[in-house]
C-alpha cells in the first residue's frame, strides 16, 4: 500500500495580496498555524504559530510577515517541517485570517489574493481567495499524520466570519 510513501517532510504555505488603494487603511492578512494532538486532534490547539508567537520546537516558523501586501511576491511564508514534530502531534491547520478595522474587511475586499501550498519545487496548491470572499478567514491547508507516522496533505479552502483571534481557537473544530 504505502509503503512507499515518505509523507511529507517539508512544506511551505504562501499567501499574497494587492495592497490597499492609496490612502485607504492598509489590507492585513495573517498566515496562522493551529497544532493539534493526536488524541485531541478536533479541539484546542496546543499551539498556534503567527506574526506573534512561535512554535516551543521551531518546526514552524513564519519566515516572511506582512502587514500591508506590498512588493513582489509572496507576502506571507510559512514553514513546516512536519517530519520534525514530534510524535504527539498529528494534526495541523493553516488559516488565513484579514485584520479587522473600523469595518469589517473580507477577503473579497482584497485584490490580487494567492494562495501556494508546496513542498520543494512541487506544488500541492495553487488557489486564491475567491471563493471566500465573503468571510474574513479561512483554514487553506490540512496537514494530518496517518497511523504509520507519514504526513499528508487535504486541500480545499473553507471560509470563517470571525476575528482573527476567535479563528484561530475554531478551526480546530473544521473538518475541510
Ligand atoms: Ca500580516
Amino acid at each position: 500500500m504505502s509503503g512507499l510513501n515518505k509523507g511529507l517532510a517539508k512544506v511551505e504555505v504562501a499567501v499574497k495580496w494587492d495592497p490597499s488603494p492609496l490612502g485607504t487603511p492598509p489590507h492585513d492578512l495573517d498566515l496562522v498555524a493551529a497544532t493539534y494532538a493526536a488524541d485531541d486532534l478536533h479541539g484546542e490547539p496546543v499551539y498556534l504559530v503567527y506574526f506573534d508567537s512561535r512554535s516551543p520546537d521551531g518546526t514552524i516558523t513564519l519566515d516572511r510577515d506582512s502587514r500591508t501586501g506590498q512588493g513582489f511576491g509572496f507576502d506571507e511564508v510559512m514553514v513546516l517541517e512536519l517530519e520534525r514534530l514530534a510524535d504527539s502531534y498529528a494534526r495541523v491547520l493553516v488559516g488565513v485570517a484579514v485584520q479587522q478595522g473600523e469595518q469589517r474587511k473580507t477577503f473579497g475586499d482584497v485584490d490580487g489574493t494567492g494562495l501556494r501550498v508546496r513542498e520543494g519545487v512541487t506544488e500541492l496548491a495553487v488557489d486564491d481567495l475567491a471563493a471566500v470572499s465573503g468571510a474574513t478567514a479561512a483554514i487553506v491547508a490540512e496537514f494530518t499524520r496517518d497511523e504509520s507516522g507519514a504526513w499528508h496533505f487535504h486541500e480545499g479552502v473553507r471560509g470563517f466570519d470571525t476575528d482573527p483571534t476567535s479563528f484561530a481557537h475554531m478551526m480546530g473544530s473544521a473538518v475541510i
